[in-house]
């Protein structure tokens, strides 16, 4: 099964983080294939990579020519993973907040659903050394997008996830119109609204000890405004149409 399985890691400015995050994630799943999506870090990370996808053939590099944002970075991932026939497409970021030792878990979890979702809120809080500020902005997030949409997940913003090659397959990445934490809204609301299955693995999330964060204050504004432009799409519609809507309802009462 990790045969088929790609792990999308975006860097800006990673030159310390991309080694340990490859070892780690082929530590427990050696099959794994990575793609690095390098938006030409001026702190060096795509000379470093170039370096590594020479030296293992299980990891690959795409060289973007300036920080175009996350979202950019992941559609230029999933586009070459589906041209690459791989059946699972993770996200992941580099810098170690997302623990590839859950890698197994997330693919066990994806035979009974189609989207998982790693999940720090649901059972307990599970975010160790963030200001307390930025867990509460975070946590009432979730509970916004979940008011406003019915989006029926426990941490929409989260950034680490497994798509099942036909999610991706049936989702209009050129239309996808959000780039930062709202992305990760975006998709993982269009996968629901289209009647997919959604399955969540609870993980420990730690801020990163190395480098800095690239995601702003602006990127959480786009994030607020974004969940109404997603909600007016689908005229405040809480829930997928018809048919998916009674298949959700029956998943969601095992
Ligand atoms: N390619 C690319 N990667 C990005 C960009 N912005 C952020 N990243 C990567 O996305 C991941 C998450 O960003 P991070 O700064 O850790 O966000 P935070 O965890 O919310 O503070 C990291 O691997 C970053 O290197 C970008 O514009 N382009
Ligand atoms: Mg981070």
């Amino acid at each position: 099964m990790q045969g088929k399985t790609l792990i999308i890691i975006p860097t800006y400015d990673e030159r310390d983080n991309v080694t340990p995050i490859a070892e780690a994630v082929h530590k427990t799943s050696p099959e794994a294939h990575i793609l690095f999506v390098d938006d030409n870090s001026p702190d060096g990370t795509g000379a470093v990579l170039d370096k590594m996808a020479e030296e293992d053939n299980r990891i690959f590099v795409h060289h973007g020519e300036t920080k175009a944002g996350l979202g950019r970075a992941y559609l230029t991932g999933f586009k070459w993973g589906l041209a690459k026939g791989y059946e699972y497409i993770f996200e992941m970021d580099a810098d170690g907040s997302h623990d590839p030792k859950c890698v197994p878990e997330f693919l066990e979890v994806a035979k009974n659903a189609d989207l998982v979702l790693g999940t720090r809120y649901r059972g307990g809080i599970r975010v160790i050394n963030w200001p307390l500020n930025r867990l509460l902005i975070s946590m009432s997030a979730g509970i916004f997008v979940r008011l406003i949409t019915g989006l029926p997940v426990s941490d929409p913003t989260g950034g680490y996830k497994c798509f099942s090659r036909r999610v991706l397959e049936s989702i209009d990445l050129d239309n996808v119109f959000s780039n930062g934490y709202s992305f990760q809204i975006e998709l993982s609301y269009m996968a629901w609204m289209s009647g997919w299955r959604i399955g969540e693995v609870p993980i420990v999330f730690e801020d990163r000890r190395a480098g800095y964060s690239k995601l702003s204050k602006a990127i959480a504004r786009e994030a607020f405004f974004m969940v109404f432009r997603l909600a007016w799409r689908n005229k405040f519609r809480r829930r997928p149409k018809g048919k998916a809507a009674q298949e959700w309802l029956s998943n969601s009462e095992e």
